[in-house]
């Protein structure tokens, strides 16, 4: 009985449905340097590691073996010091389930709302191949091409990290009294693609800031990085860390976007001021536009949903009875309520909210539609977090990093 669902894939040596695959770019060599979630195919709450999206903003650096790997901790502490993985192993761990997402992810819904551009779709991504392959070359695109791709969506993903609170790291060193920040650095080392910064904004008729070659750093405020759940994470999902990942070590910042994750660790320093790092002041920042004054480090994502079903790509339906369904995330706790609508926005019906409900997790919710009368629809879906915030929070930025606006479904019933 040949079934095409279970054709293919076989796994410990049986059969197996199909599995959903990352829209990956890969180098000359074919490694992974670039991918998005396949997020519409998913089932549960965590994202496969192989189909975890993937994003670097320099050169994916050499691996470095885990035995041979140190951490080094100064700056403003009483006992600066250099950590093997095992040393780390040794401290009180935590564990902690998590979403990652990318600030730029969704970024092209800004246009959308604007009516500046089509909506983005998440069946039909941005070539990641094609991206890849540019950036071997180092071609910076013009306005025009910009303005033309399809913007990123499904840089977003789900994991289970296991390491120890840099705050327990913390302990161990020794805070000075003036400590105000921590910085830390990857050992990825190059020069920031001009490409992947003018696509941030969405054009290329500006002069970019060219930092030259550096190390993907970050210099987190002390109240974040003493957050119990602000973890130094060697596993993920049940298994070591993998190199594309930041093996052996990476940051885990729950709630704040992904450029906060720094992958690759190498280097923890305590400062009295917050450290002016590229992919702080002049890369990842709210803003009017690149020479505003006024730019701000971004940091908590706002309150995030998406529909899952139906998609813009399953119209037209039947009448009948259709699950209305999503995630929905916030960066500053748990998920309180998810409220649906079918005509618009005029009427509002409470979401069934699945359990486990979890503080950095996001929550699957579903409402069932019951529809009998052809037309066309539109379905909106807004979520509220434990601190009240309602969608969207964030307000459109130069760089359209951490959109939380509500996407319509725009359905014909038949
Ligand atoms: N060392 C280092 N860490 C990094 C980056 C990087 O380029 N270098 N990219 C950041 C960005 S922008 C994102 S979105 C996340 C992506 O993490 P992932 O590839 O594990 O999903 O890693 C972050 N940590
Ligand atoms: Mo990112």
């Amino acid at each position: 009985m040949p079934r095409p669902e279970i054709e293919g894939d076989w796994v410990m040596g049986w059969p197996d449905r199909k599995r959903a695959v990352i829209n990956a770019g890969k180098d000359a060599q074919g490694r992974v340097i670039n991918g998005r979630a396949p997020v519409t195919q998913l089932e549960g709450l965590l994202t496969p590691t192989d189909a975890y999206y993937v994003v670097n903003q320099l050169e994916v650096p050499e691996p470095i073996h885990p035995d041979d790997w140190v951490l080094q901790i100064g700056g403003l502490v009483e006992r600066p010091i250099e950590m093997s993985l095992k040393d780390l192993m040794k401290l009180p761990g935590r564990t902690v389930r998590a979403v990652t997402e990318c600030a730029g992810n969704d970024a092209g819904f800004f246009d959308y709302q604007q009516r500046k551009a089509k909506k983005p779709s998440r069946i039909n991504q941005q070539d990641m191949q094609a991206r890849a392959a540019q950036r071997e070359t180092n071609a910076v695109p013009s306005t025009d091409a910009i303005s033309n791709e399809s913007t990123t969506t499904c840089a977003v993903s789900a994991g289970e990290f296991t390491g120890v609170p840099l705050a327990e790291v913390l302990k161990k060193v020794g805070l000075k009294s003036n400590a105000v920040s921590v910085r830390f650095q990857g050992f990825d080392r190059g020069q920031p693609d001009l490409a992947v910064q003018y696509r941030s904004v969405g054009r290329a008729d500006f002069k970019l800031v060219d930092p030259g070659v550096i190390n993907y750093e970050k210099g987190m405020p002390l109240a974040k990085a003493m957050h119990p759940d602000t973890l130094l994470a060697w596993s993920m999902n049940g298994e070591w860390l993998t190199h594309i990942h930041g093996a052996p070590v990476r940051v885990v910042t729950p709630g704040w976007s992904g450029n906060w994750w720094v992958k690759w660790l190498e280097q923890i320093e305590v400062l009295d001021h917050i450290p002016q790092c590229y992919y702080q002041h002049h890369y990842f920042t709210y803003g009017e536009g690149p020479d505003d004054p006024k730019k701000e480090m971004i940091t908590a994502m706002g309150v995030r949903n998406i529909i899952l079903n139906p998609l813009d790509e399953d119209s037209p339906l039947e009448r009948g009875s259709h699950k209305v369904q999503g995630r929905a995330w916030s960066g500053m706790g748990t998920i309180k309520r998810v409220e649906v609508s079918v005509d618009g926005g005029k009427t509002w019906h409470d979401a069934h909210l699945e359990e486990p409900v979890e503080r950095w997790l996001w929550v699957r919710w579903s409402w069932l539609w019951e529809v009998d009368k052809p037309g066309a629809y539109q379905i909106l879906a807004r979520a509220t977090d434990e601190t009240g915030r309602v969608q969207p929070q964030i307000p459109w930025n130069y760089q359209r990093k951490h959109f939380d606006g509500i996407v319509p479904t725009d359905v014909q019933i038949l």
